[in-house]
């Protein structure tokens, strides 16, 4: 339920709860940014210009895996590492596939048992029913917000269903891929596509019998993308074999991704990086907001579903269709 208008803070309320690292009112924040009512939206952006200039300082980590593949014991055990250190770690988690984020929140927060109470992190779980397009502006926005409260790691986290990894790959500074040994040949055992998003990989699970599997993966795995392409760009992705569960390999995890966030900076593609996400950002936000125009008022609706059918039965030719369409709409149409 919405609180009544009177009970929500004032916006300055949230600017300087969440600039002090508040959690709460960060979580109320996060809620609003996640609202899709319009006077929630206005709030939202006031909120997010007023903080913009506090943004942008973190290590943006993204985290992809099959099920099971140990993401959240992993999040769990690096995080701990890394709050020890006195790091400040915010978690998010992509996953447009879950109907029911509420059974998601409990699970990943009984998983990382070590950060779910720990004053230096929080956990954000994805908002529920939102489609994919939704979900990458409420993480978006919600990561420059937990940058804002001074989280200086946030990692983004995704099983990897559909479009997912290339989402949150776009939203990151360096995108970890967890995998796992014994899938055969270690190539195929990866979704297609998602190889080239890496720039650190991690098989996971070289604990007990599967230790020499698990090395032996990695091995495969490096040797494979070295043939495939001998370091794009200046990075030879590092294949590394760790344990979530006992904690090896993490130091060297941590090194690699810190050494990865300083080769972008070093040779000036992490501003590169970043303009292009913002770019992507205008440009997918401006479809979905043009699309939602088309549908958000019935006349517009209708003329949009009659040069669709018109499309469809093969009346009319696609291209000739929306062209007519927005010859209809636009008073001059500029094409
Ligand atoms: N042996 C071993 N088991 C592990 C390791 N990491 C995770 N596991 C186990 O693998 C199972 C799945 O781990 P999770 O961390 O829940 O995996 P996940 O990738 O978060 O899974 P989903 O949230 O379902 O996508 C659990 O039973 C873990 O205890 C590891 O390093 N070694
Ligand atoms: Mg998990």
């Amino acid at each position: 339920m919405t609180p009544p208008r009177s009970d929500r803070p004032a916006l300055k309320t949230y600017i300087d709860g969440v600039r002090a690292g508040d959690r709460g009112l960060l979580s109320r924040a996060i809620t609003l940014v996640e609202s899709r009512r319009p006077e929630d939206r206005e709030r939202a952006l006031a909120l997010l210009d007023a903080l913009l200039p506090y943004t942008g300082h973190a290590h943006r980590i993204g985290l992809s895996g099959a099920p099971g593949a140990g993401k959240s014991t992993l999040v769990n055990a690096l995080g701990r590492m890394l709050v020890e250190r006195g790091h400040r770690l915010a978690v998010l988690a992509v996953d447009p596939s879950s109907p029911l984020s509420g059974g998601a929140i409990l699970a990943d927060k009984t998983r990382m048992p070590d950060l779910a109470h720990h004053p230096r992190a929080y956990i954000r779980p994805t908002p529920s029913g939102g489609d994919l397009g939704g979900v990458a502006r409420t993480t978006r926005e919600t990561l420059l917000l937990c940058e804002a409260a001074g989280f200086d790691v946030v990692v983004v986290e995704t099983v990897g269903v559909g479009q997912s990894e290339a989402l949150v790959a776009g939203m990151v500074d360096s995108f970890l891929l967890l995998t796992l040994p014994g899938a055969g040949d270690e190539l195929q055992g990866i979704k297609k596509g998602v190889l080239e998003l890496a720039d650190v990989i991690a098989v996971n699970k070289a604990d007990g019998p599967m230790a020499p599997s698990a090395r032996e993966a990695a091995r495969q795995l490096e040797a494979a993308l070295r043939l495939l392409d001998g370091g794009a760009e200046g990075w030879r992705v590092p294949v590394l074999s760790i344990s979530a569960r006992e904690g090896s390999g993490l130091d060297r995890l941590w090194q690699s991704l810190r050494e990865h966030r300083a080769h972008l900076e070093r040779t000036g593609r992490l501003a590169e990086r970043r303009q292009a996400q913002r770019q992507a950002w205008f440009q997918d936000l401006l479809r979905a907001e043009l699309l939602d125009w088309l549908e958000a008022e019935p006349s517009r609706r209708a003329l949009v579903q009659c040069f669709a059918e018109k499309a469809r039965r093969g009346r009319m030719l696609p291209s000739r269709a929306v062209r007519e369409l927005l010859a209809r709409l636009l008073p001059t149409p500029s094409r």
